[in-house]
């Protein structure tokens, strides 16, 4: 069985993170096989290397600490929900702990304390690419492995693997569909979150760089809704008012999207000024289908969450080499015309902590 788990971690390395549903969960079988019947096995046939003793015992003993960019979010949800599934399979404990607003001053105080409670491994979305470096290096020189879900920091070597979502090409189709929508002419703006965000400062790379290409489309304001519908709603209407040529709108996260969407609602623009925003929680789903969104880049924050989970048992039962470094998620698209395919349906949000 071991052959067998070292066989699918070569294909791992061979295929990269884009590996088949499928095929990811024959490998989290196949270890959790090893798992159960390694006592024997490992030191019968192998005789025991120095992984074998972490892998002959229980995993209950590991505990893995999610830390979210904020615990209200649905995509942070969805992502606890995926972590949790698989820290079942594998046996091993998983606590969930964030702040209530998407920042580092509710992040850092939960961080803290966590580190005197000494996890045996940290999942960790960080609210910004500088301010939780240190907190994550203390992390580090404890010995505890930390890996990066969601959005991740500029120093990526104190990180054992960072996974994270295709952001640049989601904000380049952001841009196609509005540019396609207007038929590559007029004013966009985008509604971002706060600047230093991994993730979100992605997304708006990839608009910018897409809108570029077309000559007669123009980028007119960036804004920051600091997380807030109701900020990016009167953002949005503000735009409205003083870009008369605004054709479109990219919000890049679930709150800017949303709010977005409203605005464009509320100053009776849908259909005019279109609408492209990241995730699907239920809010923005039922806008996709009433036409005000065009466009969702819907991530798979499940699949992020128990790839962190799995890549910290790896870590843990000393398969540090079958570990990527870095994963990019794949994103799917979803439209107005496509929001109820329940082959797209599949990958909406949900607001509820599975138990
Ligand atoms: O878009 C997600 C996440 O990817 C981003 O890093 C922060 O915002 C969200 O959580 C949505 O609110």
């Amino acid at each position: 069985m071991d052959n067998q788990v070292r066989g699918m971690r070569m294909q791992l390395r061979k295929t990269g993170p884009a590996a088949s549903r499928s095929w990811r969960r024959s490998l989290v079988s196949a270890a959790a096989a090893v798992a159960v019947g390694a006592t024997t096995a490992a030191t019968a046939a192998t005789g025991a290397t120095a992984a074998a003793p972490a892998r002959a015992t229980s995993h209950a003993k590991f505990t893995i600490a999610l830390v979210p960019g904020l615990t209200t979010d649905p995509f942070y949800i969805t992502m606890q929900n995926g972590a949790e599934a698989e820290a079942k399979k594998l046996g091993v404990n998983l606590t969930w702990q964030g702040g209530a607003t998407f920042s580092p001053s509710t992040q850092l105080p939960v961080v803290n304390s966590l580190l005197a409670k000494h996890p045996s491994a940290l999942l960790i979305a960080p609210t910004d690419v500088k301010a939780l470096q240190a907190p994550i290096a203390r992390f580090r020189a404890a010995g505890i492995p930390v890996i990066s879900v969601d959005t991740t920091i500029t120093d990526t070597s104190l990180l054992v693997s960072r996974i994270t979502s295709n952001n640049f090409q989601g904000g380049e189709a952001a841009a196609q569909t509005i540019a396609r929508l207007a038929h590559g002419k007029g004013d966009v703006a985008v509604i971002n979150v706060n600047p230093g965000i991994s993730t979100t400062d992605a997304r708006q790379a990839g608009f910018l760089a897409a809108i570029k290409k077309y000559p007669n489309m123009k980028v007119v304001a960036t804004e920051y809704d600091n997380d807030s519908p109701t900020t990016a709603e009167s953002q949005a209407k503000n735009l409205i008012l003083a870009h008369p040529d605004l054709v479109g709108i990219f919000g890049t996260n679930l709150y800017s999207a949303e709010g977005a969407g409203q605005g464009v609602v509320a100053s009776g623009k849908k259909g005019k000024v279109f609408v492209a925003g990241y995730d699907a929680e239920p809010a923005e789903v039922k806008l996709l289908k009433q036409g005000v969104i065009d466009i969702l880049v819907v991530q798979q924050p499940a699949v992020e969450g128990r790839d962190g989970v799995l890549f910290a048992y790896d870590y843990l039962t000393g398969h540090k080499s079958a570990i990527p470094k870095s994963v990019l998620v794949p994103n799917v698209i979803a439209t107005t015309a496509t929001a109820s395919d329940p082959s797209v349906a599949k990958y909406y949000y949900s607001s509820t902590l599975a138990k």
